[in-house]
Protein backbone atom coordinates (compact mmCIF):
# COMPACT_ATOMS: atom_id res chain seq x y z
CA UNK A 1 0.00 0.00 0.00
CA UNK A 2 1.18 3.44 -1.37
CA UNK A 3 2.23 5.81 1.58
CA UNK A 4 -0.16 8.12 0.89
CA UNK A 5 -2.77 5.89 0.38
CA UNK A 6 -2.94 5.65 4.65
CA UNK A 7 -2.58 9.10 6.62
CA UNK A 8 -3.19 9.72 10.01
CA UNK A 9 -4.26 12.70 11.58
CA UNK A 10 -3.00 12.87 15.56
CA UNK A 11 -0.64 14.44 17.88
CA UNK A 12 2.16 12.15 19.18
CA UNK A 13 1.88 12.55 22.82
CA UNK A 14 -1.80 11.34 22.26
CA UNK A 15 -2.73 7.76 23.89
CA UNK A 16 -5.84 7.68 21.71
CA UNK A 17 -3.16 8.33 18.69
CA UNK A 18 -1.13 5.48 19.49
CA UNK A 19 -3.57 3.07 19.05
CA UNK A 20 -4.18 3.22 15.30
CA UNK A 21 -0.93 4.21 14.81
CA UNK A 22 0.46 0.60 16.91
CA UNK A 23 -1.98 -0.99 14.80
CA UNK A 24 -0.52 -0.39 11.46
CA UNK A 25 3.10 -0.66 12.67
CA UNK A 26 1.65 -4.24 13.36
CA UNK A 27 0.25 -4.74 9.73
CA UNK A 28 3.26 -3.03 8.39
CA UNK A 29 1.60 -0.62 7.02
CA UNK A 30 3.35 2.77 5.73
CA UNK A 31 1.35 5.46 6.25
CA UNK A 32 1.92 9.24 6.16
CA UNK A 33 1.46 10.94 10.13
CA UNK A 34 -0.02 14.71 9.63
CA UNK A 35 0.37 16.13 13.04
CA UNK A 36 -2.37 18.28 14.80
CA UNK A 37 -1.30 21.53 16.89
CA UNK A 38 -3.11 21.70 20.24
CA UNK A 39 -5.32 24.66 20.61
CA UNK A 40 -5.91 25.06 16.91
CA UNK A 41 -7.84 22.27 14.69
CA UNK A 42 -6.65 21.68 10.70
CA UNK A 43 -9.33 22.02 8.02
CA UNK A 44 -9.01 18.76 7.10
CA UNK A 45 -9.75 17.65 10.55
CA UNK A 46 -12.93 19.47 10.64
CA UNK A 47 -13.74 17.64 7.15
CA UNK A 48 -13.03 14.36 8.35
CA UNK A 49 -14.56 14.15 12.03
CA UNK A 50 -17.02 16.83 11.58
CA UNK A 51 -19.34 15.36 14.53
CA UNK A 52 -16.39 15.33 17.32
CA UNK A 53 -13.45 16.65 15.50
CA UNK A 54 -11.01 14.89 17.55
CA UNK A 55 -8.08 13.29 17.05
CA UNK A 56 -6.81 10.32 15.23
CA UNK A 57 -8.72 10.20 12.28
CA UNK A 58 -7.56 7.42 9.59
CA UNK A 59 -7.64 9.12 6.15
CA UNK A 60 -7.83 5.35 3.76
CA UNK A 61 -7.54 6.79 0.20
CA UNK A 62 -10.44 9.32 0.33
CA UNK A 63 -12.40 7.90 3.26
CA UNK A 64 -11.86 9.36 6.78
CA UNK A 65 -12.46 6.52 9.29
CA UNK A 66 -12.85 8.38 13.35
CA UNK A 67 -12.65 6.54 16.83
CA UNK A 68 -9.53 5.04 18.14
CA UNK A 69 -10.95 1.88 18.59
CA UNK A 70 -13.24 2.00 15.28
CA UNK A 71 -10.09 2.36 13.63
CA UNK A 72 -8.38 -0.36 15.03
CA UNK A 73 -11.04 -2.84 14.54
CA UNK A 74 -10.82 -1.30 10.37
CA UNK A 75 -7.21 -1.58 10.33
CA UNK A 76 -7.26 -5.15 11.36
CA UNK A 77 -10.35 -6.44 9.11
CA UNK A 78 -8.25 -4.55 5.89
CA UNK A 79 -4.95 -5.43 6.12
CA UNK A 80 -5.66 -9.49 6.99
CA UNK A 81 -2.08 -9.86 5.85
CA UNK A 82 -0.39 -8.81 8.81
CA UNK A 83 -1.46 -10.55 11.87
CA UNK A 84 -4.48 -9.88 13.74
CA UNK A 85 -5.21 -7.65 16.34
CA UNK A 86 -8.12 -8.35 17.63
CA UNK A 87 -9.71 -11.75 19.01
CA UNK A 88 -12.18 -13.39 16.59
CA UNK A 89 -13.36 -15.31 19.59
CA UNK A 90 -16.43 -14.27 20.50
CA UNK A 91 -16.30 -14.02 24.02
CA UNK A 92 -12.78 -12.66 23.86
CA UNK A 93 -13.60 -10.09 21.51
CA UNK A 94 -16.46 -9.15 24.54
CA UNK A 95 -14.06 -9.08 26.86
CA UNK A 96 -11.58 -6.90 25.09
CA UNK A 97 -14.22 -4.33 23.84
CA UNK A 98 -14.97 -4.24 27.45
CA UNK A 99 -11.47 -3.17 28.53
CA UNK A 100 -11.33 -1.00 26.26
CA UNK A 101 -14.27 0.62 27.04
CA UNK A 102 -13.38 0.75 30.86
CA UNK A 103 -9.53 2.57 29.67
CA UNK A 104 -11.51 5.25 27.74
CA UNK A 105 -14.31 5.92 30.08
CA UNK A 106 -12.36 5.29 33.86
CA UNK A 107 -8.83 5.52 33.32
CA UNK A 108 -8.15 8.22 30.61
CA UNK A 109 -10.62 10.03 32.52
CA UNK A 110 -8.60 9.75 35.59
CA UNK A 111 -5.27 10.52 33.89
CA UNK A 112 -6.89 13.96 32.88
CA UNK A 113 -7.99 14.52 36.56
CA UNK A 114 -4.62 13.82 37.90
CA UNK A 115 -2.83 16.30 35.24
CA UNK A 116 -5.23 19.26 36.13
CA UNK A 117 -4.53 18.56 39.76
CA UNK A 118 -1.08 18.57 39.54
CA UNK A 119 -1.45 21.81 37.55
CA UNK A 120 -3.67 23.71 40.08
CA UNK A 121 -0.90 22.32 43.39
CA UNK A 122 1.85 23.69 41.19
CA UNK A 123 0.02 27.03 40.08
CA UNK A 124 -0.64 26.89 44.27
CA UNK A 125 2.97 26.30 45.13
CA UNK A 126 4.36 28.60 42.81
CA UNK A 127 1.84 31.24 44.12
CA UNK A 128 2.48 30.77 47.41
CA UNK A 129 6.51 31.08 46.79
CA UNK A 130 5.84 34.37 44.94
CA UNK A 131 3.95 35.80 48.03
CA UNK A 132 5.60 38.47 50.61
CA UNK A 133 5.23 35.80 53.26
N1 LIG B 1 -13.09 8.55 21.89
C1 LIG B 1 -12.09 9.20 21.09
C2 LIG B 1 -11.30 10.16 21.96
C3 LIG B 1 -10.31 10.98 21.14
C4 LIG B 1 -9.80 12.19 21.93
O1 LIG B 1 -10.26 12.50 23.05
N2 LIG B 1 -8.84 12.88 21.32
C5 LIG B 1 -8.30 14.09 21.92
C6 LIG B 1 -6.77 14.06 21.86
S1 LIG B 1 -6.11 12.94 23.06
C7 LIG B 1 -8.74 15.30 21.11
O2 LIG B 1 -8.78 15.29 19.92
N3 LIG B 1 -9.03 16.39 21.84
C8 LIG B 1 -9.37 17.65 21.23
C9 LIG B 1 -10.71 18.13 21.69
O3 LIG B 1 -11.32 17.53 22.59
O4 LIG B 1 -11.16 19.14 21.14
C10 LIG B 1 -11.19 8.13 20.45
O5 LIG B 1 -11.07 7.04 21.03
O6 LIG B 1 -10.65 8.38 19.37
Amino acid sequence: MAKNDVKVLGAWPSPFVMRPRIALNIKSVNYEFLEETFGSKSELLLQSNPVHKKIPVLIHGDKPICESMIIVEYIDKVWTSGPSILPSDPYDRAIQRFWAAYVDEKWFAAMRGLRIAQGEERRGEEGFSGSSY
